[in-house]
């Protein structure tokens, strides 16, 4: 057995402890190495004749990527404490793995074992229970829908008349939203996440003038609470985006320390190098990346967080929002975080709280902080398999399995998952206008485990490059927009509520990729019901055979509503079949 590659520690994804007091334990071994391993656990203080009382309980092998196979086990300590440790075999002998290392005979004393020494309920990682049903839309305000042509600001260009810059106007706002809310209800999702709305310079309004303003060219307060009231009469959740890491330029706090320097009385509020301040050719203060226009703010000053804590509650409280989006929230303090999330959760303990972090996102998902970060690690496999073809489904499983693994599982199930953004280009231009892998990717998006969200436009066959070409006006001519795919989106997403197996419902596990096979599928199972995705990655028709396993039950088509009486399915090129399997 290679015991270099036996990984475990206990914590984060390896071993966590859920609300209602059982514990999830997670092992990782050389792919291929192990037969099977057992979990040997007991009470600490459990013990009868000087012999501590333990039991054994069998791992289940959850997943394999290119060098580890991943096992779990789920116990609930009765006492709500736990010594554990492994068993493993490798089919000739076992060996025994612990906190005190490793060792040939099953050790006694308990401080050979890994501890967990009480499970609290307040220490779960819990998010609210709305979050893992709900399909996101995300908007982008000013490209939306223009309701109101009175705020539109100077300049206004006709609405889609030009392509999108970083500095043109074309006059969306929040009158758009509320005038369209039929559109969304008929496609089906059930939570908006809006970038920001505040007041701010520019048309994306990340630079933030006034962060207990609307925007005049988005609306008022008033506009905002029809908003919410309108989406909460349609079940769909709001959430607005907060950008806490950096203020903008004409913020009038950062405005002060411009023009009086070192007197100002903000000085503190930022992280300014060295007086006077200086812009080129990079700013002698902190920023978001090097632009001048977006000055850190700094939350380790006592005024700074209150400031941003009183933002974080007053949207919440007067208007009744229900999540957070957090720009660059990687780069905020974690301190900041925590008393953030007691803040806002304080007032609304189901809201949701999103954070903005495109890598591995570990810290901030321990359940003092974030619900959930927007999952681009996906995004990336999902568009390297399906849209630019640079890995095989092999590889993809692999990948996708290695990406789950790196999270207790009620952080995937609430996972934000995206397959392009405001800040990326869209999935039609990375797909390079093949609708096939498009129709396949959204498949995915919205089959798997986690929370979908469809970008603005995506539904219709938008196309648009990276940030400013996916920012385009969202087009309403019905004549324009590709109702096909409109109607592709609506159906998943309904089949999606209708069956919950198809959201965050039972256990997702990949079936073995056939060697050089284009095909891959995945399964999602509780009790005898199982649901297979199959996708085919092929230019060509090709047929997928169902395993062993699936050989007694008649599987139903629920994309086309057809019983199927084969052994296997015929896909067509670049196509994918959702199929029910039940006795
Ligand atoms: C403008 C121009 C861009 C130009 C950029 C460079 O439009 O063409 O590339 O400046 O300075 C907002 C606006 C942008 C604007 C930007 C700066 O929406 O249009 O860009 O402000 O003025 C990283 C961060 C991540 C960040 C992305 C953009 O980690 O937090 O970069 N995303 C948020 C928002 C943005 C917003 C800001 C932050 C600033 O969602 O819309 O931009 O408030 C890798 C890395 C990621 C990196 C990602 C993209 O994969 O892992 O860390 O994200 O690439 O670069
Ligand atoms: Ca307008």
């Amino acid at each position: 057995m290679n015991k270099h590659s036996i990984i475990h520690r206990p914590t984060d994804n390896y071993a966590y402890a859920c609300a209602n007091g059982s514990v999830n334990i997670m092992i990782q071994t050389q792919k291929g190495d192990c037969e099977s391993i057992k979990l040997i656990h007991g009470d600490p203080y459990d013990w009868s004749n000087k012999e501590w009382k333990n039991v054994k309980t069998p791992m289940r092998k959850t997943g394999t990527d290119q060098f580890y196979d991943y096992w779990h086990v789920v116990i609930k300590p009765p006492y709500r404490r736990l010594r554990y440790g492994f068993e493993l075999n490798d089919g000739r002998k076992s060996i025994y793995f612990g906190e005190g290392g490793f060792s040939d005979e099953k050790p006694k004393v308990t401080d050979f074992y890994f501890a967990i020494p009480f499970v609290h309920a307040s220490d779960a990682f819990q998010p609210p229970s709305w979050v893992k049903d709900t399909v996101w839309y995300q908007i982008f305000p000013e490209r939306f829908a223009n309701g109101n042509l009175e705020n539109d600001p100077k300049g206004t260009l006709k609405w889609g008349s030009r392509e999108p810059k970083p500095d043109n106007f074309f006059g969306g706002d929040l009158q758009g939203v509320i005038d369209h809310i039929s559109y969304l209800k008929e496609l089906g999702i059930t939570g908006i996440y809006f970038t920001p709305i505040f007041k701010a310079y520019s048309n994306h309004k990340y630079d933030t003038i006034d962060y207990l303003e609307i925007d005049p060219q988005f609306g008022d307060k008033e506009t905002l609470k029809q908003l919410v009231k309108v989406c909460h009469d349609n079940g769909i959740k709001v959430m607005l985006d907060a950008v806490f890491n950096h203020s903008g330029f004409y913020f009038p706090q950062f405005q002060d320390v411009v023009e009086k320097g070192q007197a100002s009385e903000y000085k503190d509020w930022f992280h300014i190098h060295e007086f006077p301040l200086s812009f080129e050719p990079k700013p002698n203060y902190d920023t978001f990346a090097f632009t001048p226009y977006m000055p850190k703010l700094n939350t380790q000053n006592e005024e700074v967080r209150n400031y941003l804590l009183n933002v974080g509650r007053y949207w919440v409280e007067e208007f009744d929002i229900d999540g957070w989006r957090l720009d660059v929230a990687n780069e905020v303090d974690h301190e900041f975080w925590r008393d953030f999330h007691r803040v806002v959760k304080g007032i609304k303990p189901d809201l949701y709280i999103l954070g903005e972090i495109w890598h591995d996102a570990m810290p901030w998902l321990r359940g003092d902080q974030f619900d959930a970060v927007m999952n681009y690690p996906f995004t990336r496999n999902i568009l390297d398999l399906f849209a630019k073809e640079t890995i095989d489904c092999q590889h993809f499983v692999e990948n996708m399995t290695a990406v789950i693994h790196k999270y207790p599982s009620p952080v995937n199930a609430n996972a934000f998952n995206l397959v392009g953004s405001h800040d990326t280009p869209r999935v039609l231009n990375e797909c390079a206008g093949d609708k096939r892998k498009v129709r396949q990717i959204l498949t995915f998006l919205l089959t798997f485990i986690g929370t979908p969200c469809i970008y603005y436009g995506d539904e219709i066959g938008m196309d648009g490059g990276g940030d400013p070409g996916c920012r385009k006006c969202m087009i309403w001519d019905e004549t324009e927009q590709d109702r096909q795919l409109f109607e592709h989106v609506q159906k998943l997403i309904a089949l999606r509520k209708e069956q919950p197996l198809l959201a965050n419902e039972g256990t997702l596990s990949f079936l073995p990729v056939k060697s050089n096979s284009n095909c891959f599928a995945f399964m999602k199972e509780k009790e005898d019901k199982k649901i297979l995705v199959v996708f085919n990655l092929s230019k060509q028709a090709e047929s997928f055979q169902f395993p062993a396993l699936f050989n007694r039950q008649t599987p139903i088509d629920l994309w086309t509503g057809n019983k199927l009486h084969d052994k296997q399915i015929q896909l067509e090129a670049k196509g994918f079949s959702i199929l029910e399997f039940s006795n």
